[in-house]
């Protein structure tokens, strides 16, 4: 497949302005008849028409009713002249729907029709100039079995709707906003909608609609309470209102992604839509809620306005996670709620991104290339990228930025447009601004991969009452990017004094300032400060970078105990586990908790002011994957067995603490996913985790005894889930009995049946046996690759996140891995590569586990029909 460059961008030759699309609606063989109205773009030379289409069977080309020649070649239709004048361009095709295991296009689920079209699944459709930049108004008609197909929906608004011969009936359905084909949606089969109408600020009236099948109605409560509560927020944060009469979000158990925005019809991956509090987490309900609204949020950041070209995706992204997280921390609250979710945010992007960001597939926010765009879905567009849009808002301010987001839509919408346009509207808005007079250097973002080094150093002079910070800032070579220039790195900061108090930075007083980093290395002088102080830096991790800063222990107990940022005194906390866990592996000892440690630690989890959310976090040891990213050469193993050695003896020095502190976190009444009693299940959670690992290490039984009770009690999944987790993963021997009656309770419950799966194949790693469990599992009756969902449950949970379960010495792992991506890549090939990825990062392997990842990357890459998908995840693995 040839690699496509950003710089090759071009506009279209022809624009298509108008769609009339009909569907005659079968599983085995659907009839796709569009009508377009088609201009030359006279902006660029003349040239033929070349339409995109895969996997299509063409039965009719007509120009203004006329047949015309044509030619296929490869994945395209070419009509060498076209009319120079404005022309009707029909064509008619059909697809099998049925058919179609890569879930991009138009495919069935259980018996009922969905799309996805994002990034190029139109052409899976009907032939067309499927790129975001070519934007048409269409109007949809829809038509079949009125019995198997009761509910017929498309973007915009129902124009018309009746019923036809033979037990058809048909829908009629306007989108008056032109939109990109990545936009289009069509949903077909026997559904059942939770419906309200809401009346905007503006006074207009809109019907909002959650479409499920029959028996999940009561589920979706939470999704619209979410969408309603996204719709007024846009509105007050950024003047942004609904602009459609009608809203509708579907579910559909197939979905290659969380959930898609199309126009005025969202279809969600049913794990991202429903929950009840027998069925769904407390981190499933925060995440349907986040899904809901990011979806809605991009009707303005992504529909209104959207990319000129697929290398532009964080333009779209980046802005609508960073919107989805705005909104997330303003319903969540309190201050520190607020801190909770950046947190978490936080820890996601170290997680995922820092990996992705020194791995094969290092890539910048704006991608320079690619061969198969749906590769770039990554956690540097989205997650990198939103940190980017975040760095803008740090740099001009909240009411700076809000200015810069309208002018925004003032100048572009309608438009498809690029980062360098909405980059210029944010720094137009605030002249003078830190942002507009750093711009080009500021757009270093989007261009340079890879995670910034920030290395700070203080000196205090105390003769001269004077401390000065020196910061410094590398960026490591990325694949195709061997030097970088410095980056624009904001570090929002303070100082304390050694007791915790806050010190000014300045004659104004102020004790919280933002410095601009945006050299190589530079100094900050600050003044009248009489002792050495302690810096806390970076708060609330205001630049996606690493932070070196060197501080002692005693320094990071400071932070730990007393800074005004709850952001750094969480990460304090987890900066004093992962010392000591980095110690023991680089000395090649074993792990040793120190007094001072496990003290400070009891302080935090005692602490009288401190949210059980908080607390839960912060006495969460830093996962096996962060770790691994501190080390040069990584040993899973190794960093497995310290890891469980920290928790275990966490567990056993804090033990009648973590007794305390369960008996204290029980909620009594109702369940409501709000944060207070989130944060408690989840310390609760934890604390009984700790005791049952603790139990097992000294053979007492109550605590499992405890555990397993309350599993069989449980009035929501948090518990209950929290209860079985805490007797897997210490490999209680309630466990299995638990697991059974987990698996009977749930087995109608797709959903709950796919968290057992992950469960499983997420514990970890005790002497190979939770690899042949989950290698076991592939051959449950549950099983199967057709389904995202449950593919990922245990195909992702094993490869990309145990990794002392996956890298084993005998490579079983990795041979699992090319079979299974083998497997997946002939069904569905989005699927296959995102699995594919768990070997991203093999360079940085210790030995055996390279030289075995490699190979079996190697052997995948010589199968000669992967797909594109694949192909490029293994070729980019072993360059
Ligand atoms: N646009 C693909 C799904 C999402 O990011 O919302
Ligand atoms: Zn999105």
């Amino acid at each position: 497949a040839p690699l496509i460059q950003r710089l090759d961008y071009q506009q279209p030759p022809f624009w298509i302005r108008k769609v009339d699309l009909s569907f005659d609606l079968d599983p085995a063989k659907t009839i796709v008849t569009s009508k377009m109205q088609v201009e030359r773009n006279r902006a660029v030379p003349h040239g033929p028409l070349r339409l995109h289409g895969e996997e299509l069977n063409l039965l009719r080309a007509l120009i203004n009713g006329a047949g015309v020649s044509f030619r296929q070649e490869g994945h395209e239709l070419v009509i060498d002249n076209p009319p120079d004048d404005d022309f009707a361009l029909e064509i008619r095709n059909t697809i099998a729907p049925e058919k179609n295991t890569a879930l991009s296009g138009l495919y069935t689920s259980g018996g009922s029709f969905f799309t996805q079209c994002e990034a190029e699944g139109f052409r899976r459709i009907t032939y067309f100039l499927d790129r975001p930049d070519v934007m048409a108004v269409y109007t949809v008609t829809l038509r079949a079995d009125a019995a198997k197909y009761p509910v017929l929906l498309s973007n915009g608004n129902l124009t018309d709707s009746g019923t036809l011969e033979n037990g058809r009936h048909f829908a009629v359905w306007h989108d008056p906003f032109p939109k990109p084909s990545y936009l289009f949606a069509v949903v077909a089969g026997d559904l059942v909608a939770r419906e309200q109408r809401v009346r905007t600020r503006a006074g207009k009236d809109h019907l909002l609609q959650v479409f499920v099948r029959r028996g999940d109605l009561e589920k979706t409560e939470h999704a619209m309470n979410s969408l309603i509560a996204s719709i007024v927020w846009d509105e007050a944060r950024f003047g942004l209102p609904l602009d459609l009469e009608r809203f509708m979000v579907v579910g559909v158990s197939d979905f290659n992604m969380g959930a898609m925005e199309n126009k005025g019809l969202n279809i969600f991956n049913t794990a991202a839509l429903l929950a009840s509090p027998a069925t769904a987490t407390d981190a499933d309900f925060a995440r349907i809620e986040s899904i809901v609204a990011h979806e809605y949020f991009h009707n303005w950041t992504g529909n209104r306005v959207t990319c000129r070209d697929w290398f532009q995706l964080s333009l779209k992204e980046g802005l609508t996670v960073f919107r989805d997280q705005e909104f997330s921390m303003d319903m969540a609250g309190s201050a520190s709620a607020r801190a909770v979710c950046r947190i978490q945010d936080v820890r996601q992007l170290r997680a995922l991104q820092f990996p992705e960001d020194s791995g094969a597939m290092a890539h910048p926010v704006r991608p320079d290339s690619y061969s198969e765009i749906n590769n770039f879905y990554t956690a540097t567009v989205y997650e990198k990228g939103s940190e980017v849009v975040r760095m803008y808002q740090t740099l001009v301010g909240r009411k700076g930025f809000e200015a810069g987001m309208k002018l925004y839509f003032e100048r572009h919408d309608g438009q498809a447009v690029t980062c360098d346009d909405f980059a210029q509207a944010i720094a137009d808005a605030n002249p003078g601004s830190a942002l507009a007079t750093r711009l080009d250097a500021f757009k270093r973002w989007y261009s340079q991969a890879g995670t910034p080094r920030v290395k700070a150093h203080g000196e205090h002079d105390a003769a001269a009452r004077t401390y000065t910070l020196r910061l410094a800032q590398h960026t490591p070579a990325t694949p195709g990017q061997p030097t970088k220039l410095p980056q624009v790195i904001p570090v929002v900061m303070g100082l304390l004094d050694r007791h915790g108090a806050a010190l000014a930075l300045n004659a104004a007083g102020d004790t919280e300032t933002v410095l601009v980093l945006d050299q190589a290395e530079q100094t900050f002088v600050f003044e009248n400060i009489d002792a050495e102080p302690v810096p806390s830096l970076l708060r609330g991790f205001s630049a996606p970078v690493v932070l070196d800063d060197g501080l002692s222990d005693a320094a990071l107990l400071v932070l730990m105990r007393h800074d005004s940022d709850p952001f750094n005194r969480w990460e304090a906390s987890q900066r004093l586990a992962l010392n000591r866990i980095l110690h023991a592996l680089r000395a090649g000892q074993p792990l040793q908790l120190s007094p001072v440690f496990i003290d400070a630690m009891r302080g935090l989890l005692n602490h009288p002011e401190l949210d059980a959310a908080f607390k839960e976090l912060a006495l969460t040891l830093p996962g096996e994957a962060y770790i691994a990213e501190q080390l040069d050469v990584v040993d899973p193993q190794a960093i497995h067995a310290a890891v469980m050695a920290a928790q275990q003896q966490l567990a056993s020095a804090l033990r009648d603490d973590w007794a305390a502190t369960f008996e204290t976190n029980q909620i009594a009444g109702g369940y409501t996913p709000d944060p207070v009693s989130s944060g408690k299940r989840a310390l609760a959670n934890l604390a009984l985790s700790m005791l049952v690992l603790d139990a097992q290490a000294t053979g007492d039984t109550v605590w499992p005894g405890k555990a397993y009770q309350r599993f069989k009690d449980a009035s929501n999944m948090t518990d209950r889930l929290g209860a079985l987790a805490a007797l897997v993963n210490a490999g209680a021997e309630l466990a299995q009995p638990a697991l059974e009656r987990f698996h009977a309770l749930f087995k109608d419950d797709a959903l709950v049946i796919d968290k057992w799966f992950a469960l499983q194949a997420r514990a970890p790693e005790s002497e190979g046996r939770v690899f042949a469990r989950a290698k076991a599992l592939t051959k449950h009756a549950d099983f199967t690759l057709k389904n995202p969902n449950r593919a990922r449950s245990l195909l992702s949970s094993l490869c990309m996140f145990n990794p002392a379960a996956f890298h084993r010495a005998d490579a079983g792992g990795y041979v699992f891995w090319a079979e299974q991506v083998l497997a997946v890549d002939a069904i569905n090939p989005q699927l296959a590569s995102r699995i594919a990825r768990a070997m991203d990062r093999w360079s940085v392997l210790a030995e055996p586990y390279r030289s075995a990842a490699r190979e079996a990357v190697a052997r995948v890459a010589a199968k000669p029909d992967l797909s594109t998908d694949v192909r490029e995840i293994v070729e980019r693995a072993l360059a």
